[in-house]
């Protein structure tokens, strides 16, 4: 059987449609991992090609028996347009992601089957049932599979960016964050790999930096440390940069912190999401405490290490003078790294379900989901004053002369050539904030 993967083209972001066939496509561009996963996940006997739309263009008439389309919510638009152009040829298309497993009734309009959350169990299924001619419309989620047996990625089929690599250790998260999609997605279930299987994958990795796309890397203190330990045993030398929570990483824990930069760390993303104790509680992300984040990135800093923080604008407690009030408290923080984000209801999340409720959510036009549009009403501002307040926080942190200064001192902070993944990070943000909020 021949199967086709493809990833829809993205407008908005790092590296996008936009910048096909431009040298950045090449040397830089964010790695994904998801269709290198389910190519993995497929039986050796059939055949499997991968498109990034971001890269190659699609060939609607290509033969081939199987077309498999990851979809975001942002990219909703893009994936049924091209699911509906291959289903115009008689091909079979299965969609799957998070936004088909939050509407599997919406994705369904568009495809011959929706699979709903993680592909390791489902996917093999999926061809077999194509194979006899009983393909399901639906496949719920079924995530009874085991984590430890998960093949390799098909990083042979990934063709951008030899530099930077990913992996992925843990799924789902424990904590229960209003707007966040991962445990509705996952189902509250939280799965990890064994240490020896990660590191060993981190090994055969031809790049020589990566990024573990977790959920979070803390989420268990001492499972991260036996991954820290053992990367330094077997003298990896890489660089790598993962997401972390502010209560671990702000513990008066000197043997995590060393532990982390010993074995390559440069980065820590951190979701501190608001410098509002108040919006945090009521969005439950309880862990986070806006008195202890100053002291954090200083402990991480001290350890040569860099943060780079999440910063979402929208919160019901927010009012206009939240931005403000950021831009004072981040210069204060001393922060690396800014995201700058405008709350996005992900359908799906307990955030949409409340806001659908109470009737503020504005449009359904999902290719506007992207955190850089306001969707929904906010409570305490306007949306111009919303939209505006995240595009002049954007704007005074990127600044010509900001930049230049963050860049430099992320370079002295990390020693390193693998400062690098933090340093172009701004300098990726800076180009996409500059695009996407036009300034
Ligand atoms: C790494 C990451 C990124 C990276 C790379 C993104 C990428 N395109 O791969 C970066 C930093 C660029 C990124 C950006 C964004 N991200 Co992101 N990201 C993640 C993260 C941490 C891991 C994704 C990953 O690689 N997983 C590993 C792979 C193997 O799993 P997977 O992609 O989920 O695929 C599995 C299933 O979904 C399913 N599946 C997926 N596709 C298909 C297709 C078929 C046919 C089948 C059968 C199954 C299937 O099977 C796979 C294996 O089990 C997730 C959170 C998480 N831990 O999952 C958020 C997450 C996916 N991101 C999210 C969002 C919102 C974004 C942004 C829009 C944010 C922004 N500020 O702009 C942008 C999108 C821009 C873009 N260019 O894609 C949301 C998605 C919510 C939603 N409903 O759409 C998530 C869930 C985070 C969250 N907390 O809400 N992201």
């Amino acid at each position: 059987m021949k199967i086709l993967l493809v990833f829809p083209r993205i407008e908005h972001g790092v590296i996008t449609f936009k910048d096909r066939g431009s040298w950045r496509t090449i040397v830089s561009g964010y790695p994904i991992i998801t269709l290198p996963h389910i190519a993995a996940l497929t039986p050796r006997e059939h055949s499997v090609k991968i498109i990034n739309e971001n890269y190659d263009p699609i060939d609607f008439d290509e033969d081939v028996d199987l077309v498999g389309i990851t979809c975001y919510t942002m990219t909703a638009p893009r994936v049924y347009q091209i699911a509906d152009e291959f289903r115009k040829r008689g091909k079979t298309v299965v969609l799957g992601g998070y936004h088909p497993t939050a509407l599997p009734e919406e994705a369904r309009q568009h495809a011959d089957s929706v699979v709903m959350g993680m592909a390791d169990a489902s996917w093999p299924q999926v061809i077999k049932d194509f194979g006899e001619g009983k393909l399901k419309p639906i496949y719920e989620r079924n995530h009874d599979f085991d984590i430890s047996i998960v093949p390799p990625l098909r990083r042979d089929l990934i063709k951008h960016n030899p530099f930077l690599g990913a992996l992925q250790t843990t799924r789902g998260c424990t904590n229960q964050c209003e707007f966040c999609a991962i445990s509705s997605f996952c189902g509250n279930v939280v799965m990890q790999r064994p240490v020896k299987a990660v590191v060993e994958e981190i090994k055969n990795m031809p790049n020589k930096l990566f990024i573990f796309h977790d959920p979070h890397l803390t989420l268990h203190r001492k499972y991260a440390m036996e991954i820290f330990k053992e990367m330094i045993r077997q003298k990896i030398h890489k660089g790598w940069a993962a997401n972390g929570t502010s209560n671990i990483l702000g513990k008066v824990d000197k043997e995590f912190l060393e532990l982390a930069r010993k074995s390559g760390c440069v980065e820590w993303f951190v979701g501190f999401e608001s410098v509002n104790q108040e919006a945090l509680n009521n969005i439950k992300k309880t862990h986070n405490k806006v008195e202890d984040f100053k002291k954090m990135i200083k402990r991480v800093h001290d350890h040569d290490m860099t943060i780079q923080g999440g910063i979402i604008f929208g919160f019901d407690e927010d009012t206009p003078d939240i931005f403000d009030t950021t831009l004072e408290t981040i210069n204060d923080w001393d922060l690396d790294v800014l995201e700058v984000n405008i709350l996005t209801p992900y359908p799906g999340t307990p955030l949409f379900d409340r806001l659908e409720r109470d009737g503020r959510i504005l449009t359904r036009d999902w290719s506007l989901y992207n955190q850089v549009n306001v969707v929904f009403k906010p409570k305490n501002m306007t949306e111009k004053e919303l939209l505006e307040g995240a595009r002049k926080v954007a704007k005074e942190f990127y600044s010509s002369y900001n930049l230049f200064k963050k860049v430099s001192k992320i370079m002295v902070t990390t020693k390193k050539f693998s400062g690098i993944i933090p340093a172009a990070t701004s300098v990726s943000y800076r180009r996409y904030y500059k695009r996407d909020f036009n300034f």
